[in-house]
């Protein structure tokens, strides 16, 4: 009986597979991120899912769970490795845990402006990374855009460095920057993003940094007052799918995937100057301070760290390569 029970079933299974030959089965793929919808993560989201679609004639069904509704970056990541989530776009804060050459990219004022850090992360040096991943269980397909960070917080106005001494700043889940804000004599508390808007609210931490525009679209001015443009670290987005998932994938498939991500990666970068321009506006219109501060004494202050970080982590001569593409 129960032969030919499974025998039946078998037949049925097999005749769907013969007859329906031309169905073919939407592949779900889910785009985790922590920051909201409307900031230049959406943007890239978004880009990608419509030009995934596009592409590969609706072989995708791409879900994004912006807001950290599938963890924190670090969690994120993990995630990834595991074969669990398909894709992320994430900031490097906790990259360098996985990858400790990602690190690279985290050091204090080593890129002068938009134009080079983009000249960087285009060129051999960022490709390379993005490469790297791969021996980690991710697959890096592109570097987008999360911005130059500034610091906002309560308390005294931040203008020099020494205005730092003892401020309770929460930082990403990074030696580098953790490294750097202690040198500086703040007291950093790392931390996932998905706590920090609770933690600024309860006081536990006095301030944050992230690129201006997020203070936006996070309605960071809810719980801050005040923002010093200090540009300290530039922050680049990785655009990154588990290794697991891409090897699953047909070559064509992944062809789809990559020239969609290089897309979203350029719409991400956009997206990033377009609400930039618009945050100082905004911000002060809600009620905040915004400081512009003279980063020169800023740079000096952080020259130490830099140097003793590069010759600790072995990457005294890809600086220089980095600088000398200014
Ligand atoms: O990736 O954790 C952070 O501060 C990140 O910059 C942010 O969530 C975007």
């Amino acid at each position: 009986m129960k032969t030919i029970k499974s025998n039946v079933f078998k037949c049925i299974a097999l005749s769907a597979v013969v007859l329906s030959p031309l169905a073919v089965e939407a592949k779900s793929l889910n785009i985790a991120f922590t920051q909201t919808m409307d900031s230049q993560y959406g943007a890239a989201a978004k880009a990608f899912q419509s030009e995934l679609d596009k592409r590969s004639n609706h072989e995708f069904k791409v879900d994004l769970k912006p807001a950290g509704a599938l963890g924190g970056e670090r969690e994120v990541i993990e995630s990834l490795q595991l074969g669990i989530t398909a894709m992320t776009i994430s900031s490097t804060g906790p990259l360098g845990n996985f990858d400790k050459d990602v690190y690279l990219f985290d050091f204090p004022y080593i890129f002068k402006s938009y134009d080079h850090a983009h000249k960087v992360l285009d060129s051999s040096i960022g490709q390379n990374m993005l490469k790297g991943l791969s021996n980690h269980g991710i697959k890096g397909l592109a570097w987008g855009e999360n911005g130059f960070r500034q610091l906002t917080y309560n308390g005294p106005a931040i203008l020099k460095p020494s205005d730092m001494d003892g401020n309770k700043i929460r930082t990403m889940e990074n030696k580098v920057h953790l490294a750097t804000f202690k040198s500086l004599g703040s007291a950093p508390v790392p931390m996932s993003w998905t706590e920090v808007f609770t933690a600024l609210q309860q006081g536990t931490i006095d301030g944050q940094e992230n690129p201006i525009n997020l203070a936006v679209t996070s309605k960071l001015y809810e719980v801050q007052k005040q923002a010093s443009m200090t540009q300290h670290f530039y922050s680049p987005a990785v655009i990154a799918m588990s290794q697991s998932y891409w090897d699953g994938l047909s070559q064509q498939e992944q062809q789809w995937v990559q020239e969609s991500a290089n897309v979203a990666a350029k719409a991400m970068r956009e997206s990033r100057a377009k609400l930039e321009a618009e945050a100082m506006t905004e911000l002060t219109k809600q009620g905040m301070t915004i400081h512009t501060v003279d980063i020169e004494p800023f740079i000096e202050a952080t020259a130490p760290i830099r140097k003793k970080l590069a010759s600790d982590m072995g990457f005294t001569q890809q600086l220089a390569d980095i600088e000398a593409m200014n």
